[in-house]
């Protein structure tokens, strides 16, 4: 019988809501693009590469064919660095509510943990949120190949942990994190309201719902 050996989390809208940073970052940069920009559309954002979400704002206003390759590069660089000013103080507090008690969960059941995140900053978040022992693997975005919705980053953190995939439990708050988890043959938990999450196994409204028991249940149930 299949039982859960890992829990692989995203890490933005997940474990702190670093998405709220991602959002006010790209929104300085599309008002100085000239570009509509609100959190609906932000949504199309969530769990996807920066170079990506670039891509995604250039086309909405129009102006992809107006920046050459390296171009875009250094506007993306801009995005970063407004980003990174805003992590710069994250500390334990910004955890998102449960998510400690499920680390410490997890390790009392002997569950393995890794991050699969897309985010060339985890590992500046994670020191911040003074997280890190809780991992036993972390993925490297900057080594993934293919970005969300692909399944490679979560694939890379079973790998790391050395567990098959379908013995994993993947956590997203992005739909694209969730076609990545499906793809990758893991059971899906979506962590927001149920129209984005509609294609996870199973659905959580916030991180302080998360429930260790209840996500074995229902795995065992499928
Ligand atoms: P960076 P996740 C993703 O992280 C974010 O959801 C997404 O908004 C961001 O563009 C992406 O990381 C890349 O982040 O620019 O810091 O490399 O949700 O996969 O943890
Ligand atoms: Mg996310």
């Amino acid at each position: 019988m299949k039982e859960i050996k890992a829990f692989i989390f995203d890490l933005d809208g997940v474990i702190t809501d670093t998405a709220e940073y991602h959002y006010l970052a790209w929104k300085e940069l599309s008002n100085k693009l000239e570009v509509p920009f609100d959190r609906e559309f932000n949504e199309n954002l969530k769990g996807v590469s920066r170079m990506d979400s670039l891509e995604k704002i250039l086309t909405k206003g129009n102006i992809s064919g107006k920046f050459k390759e390296e171009e875009k590069i250094i506007i993306a660089e801009e995005k970063n660095e407004i980003y990174k000013e805003l992590i710069k103080n994250i500390t334990p507090k910004d955890l998102l509510p449960g998510i400690e008690n499920l680390l410490k969960g997890l390790k009392g059941k002997d569950i393995k943990i890794a991050l699969a995140s897309a985010s060339k900053n985890a590992m500046t978040v994670i020191n911040g949120l003074k997280v890190y022992e809780y991992f036993d693997f972390i993925a490297d975005a900057a080594i993934c190949k293919n970005n969300k919705p692909a399944p490679d980053i979560f694939l890379m953190a079973a790998e790391g942990l050395g567990i098959n995939p379908e013995e994993c439990i993947g956590v997203e708050d992005a739909e694209a994190g969730i076609e990545a988890i499906n793809s990758a043959k893991m059971f899906s938990v979506g962590v927001g309201d149920t129209k984005r999450m509609k294609n996870a196994n199973m659905i959580f409204h916030s991180t302080k719902e998360l429930n260790i028991d209840t996500i074995v249940k229902e795995f065992n149930n499928i």
